[in-house]
């Protein structure tokens, strides 16, 4: 009789990828199988010598985790984090689990036990905070109770011209929401820091090193005095990364349906619906307004939307009128040009009914949206075409 065996690992390797898959729910198991042991795989080169069970990382520094670790760790991980409830004053020694391979807050029962940490406030100083959190994108999906744990735990921070608040290659330690200032954005390009944009008074910055657990991408830099709120990176992770492993099940299977995003990898338009916010519009509500500076882009994710054009005159003077020039709906997509063009909004755009609309900002949308610029562009010469057709003349949507 002849006996099969089963080479040492296997079970456990695929034992590994269906916790995986129970875990993160993708909708191609086998885009996720290449994803997963592909890291597997790497890792494995890069830690010939790591024990499969017993590996510890080292607890100094944060620790760049590769998703295999994880898998075959599930238990040092679950007994790492009950130690770290202990160890929450240093926080750059906490080993955030990566929220774009495999974190799942709902597996993660330590989670409500962390210390809550509250920030007081005067009641000023809480409206100020409220009104600077009030369009913040990451918090558009948290619920009431959420939101107001990330207000207490939010600190007050006071800038100084020229201050960096991060540097590029650092570790994460604080998100921040802004309250006033202009900051610029800069990208170490060949060992020279090249602005790559800014941002103006509103706005928020400092979540990809906490969600992915990666170094700090850019360096931000205050231009003028201003003023921020903190929130630390515990606290970041236990409601904002947590919240974001229910946004993923929520928009998943939708994302994966709007054209524009079709070229794009299954974990690149995960990372699009862990920045994007979600915002309710009533019947005939204006979303955009023609000529506005423009921050954002948008999906429709249900109801409609009309694009609306202030008509011109014969002498291609501008009058009030508006002209119905298009409408999107479901899965379609619109506020792209002036992002593109780096012009004001060439149109206004309302809802028709109830309307919900997934919102990315402009610093999102020029870092994971680069791979669906070609089709943007070709259908914007559409628009151009439209507009030469409708008012006659060769005006150039970039102008
Ligand atoms: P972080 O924790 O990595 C730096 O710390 C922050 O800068 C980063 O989170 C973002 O919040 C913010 N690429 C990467 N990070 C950016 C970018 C950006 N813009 C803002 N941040 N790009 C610029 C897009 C205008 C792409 C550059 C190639
Ligand atoms: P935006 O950032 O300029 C308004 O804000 C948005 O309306 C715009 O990006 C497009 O996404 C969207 N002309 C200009 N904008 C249009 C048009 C359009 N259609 C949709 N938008 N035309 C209609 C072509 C079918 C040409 C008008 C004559």
């Amino acid at each position: 009789m002849s006996t099969v065996e089963i080479p040492a690992g296997l079970k456990e390797l695929l034992q590994g990828y269906t916790v995986e898959v129970l875990r993160r729910r993708p909708l191609n198991l086998a885009e996720f199988a290449v994803q997963h042991f592909t890291k597997i795989l790497e890792s494995q080169k890069k830690e010939p010598k790591a024990k499969k069970r017993n590996f510890k990382p080292s607890r100094k520094g944060v620790t760049f985790e590769t998703k295999s670790n994880k898998d075959d760790e599930e238990h040092d991980e679950e007994e790492e984090e009950e130690e770290e409830e202990e160890d929450t004053i240093s926080k750059y020694n906490r080993r955030v689990s990566v929220c774009a391979e495999a974190y799942n807050p709902d597996d993660d029962e330590d989670d409500d036990s962390e210390p809550r940490v509250v920030h007081p406030k005067t009641d000023v100083q809480r409206r100020r905070l409220q009104d600077a959190c009030k369009d913040i994108l990451l918090f558009k999906t948290l619920e009431p109770e959420q939101f107001s744990e990330v207000l207490d735990g939010m600190f007050e921070v006071l800038v100084k011209p020229q201050e960096h608040i991060i540097d590029q290659g650092d570790d994460g330690d604080n998100f921040y929401v802004i309250e006033k200032g202009v900051y610029d954005i800069l990208v170490d390009k060949e060992g020279v820091n090249v602005c790559v944009g800014k941002y103006d008074n509103k706005g928020s910055f400092g979540e990809l090193a906490l969600m992915y657990n990666t170094p700090r991408a850019a360096t931000i830099v205050a231009t003028q005095e201003g003023a921020l709120w903190g929130l630390d990176r515990a606290t970041f992770h236990r409601l904002i990364v947590r919240n974001n492993a229910k946004k993923r099940r929520t928009y998943e299977a939708f994302i994966e349906c709007v054209p524009l995003l079709k070229s794009l990898e299954l974990s690149e338009r995960m990372k699009i619906v862990d920045v994007l916010g979600a915002r309710g519009f009533k019947d005939g509500e204006r979303i955009i307004t023609q000529g506005d500076d423009a921050d954002c882009f948008y999906i429709v994710e249900s109801g409609e939307v009309k694009i609306m054009i202030k008509s011109k005159t014969k002498a291609g003077q501008q009058d009030n009128t508006e002209v119905e020039v298009a409408r999107c709906s479901r899965g379609q997509y619109f506020g792209e040009l002036a992002l593109v063009n780096n012009k004001p909004r060439a149109a206004s755009v309302y809802a028709v009914g109830e309307t919900k609309l997934l919102v990315i900002d402009i610093q999102a949308f020029e870092r994971l949206l680069g791979p669906c610029m070609d089709i943007m562009k070709r259908n914007i010469s559409q628009y151009e075409d439209q507009l030469v057709a409708l008012f006659g003349s060769s005006v150039d949507l970039k102008h």
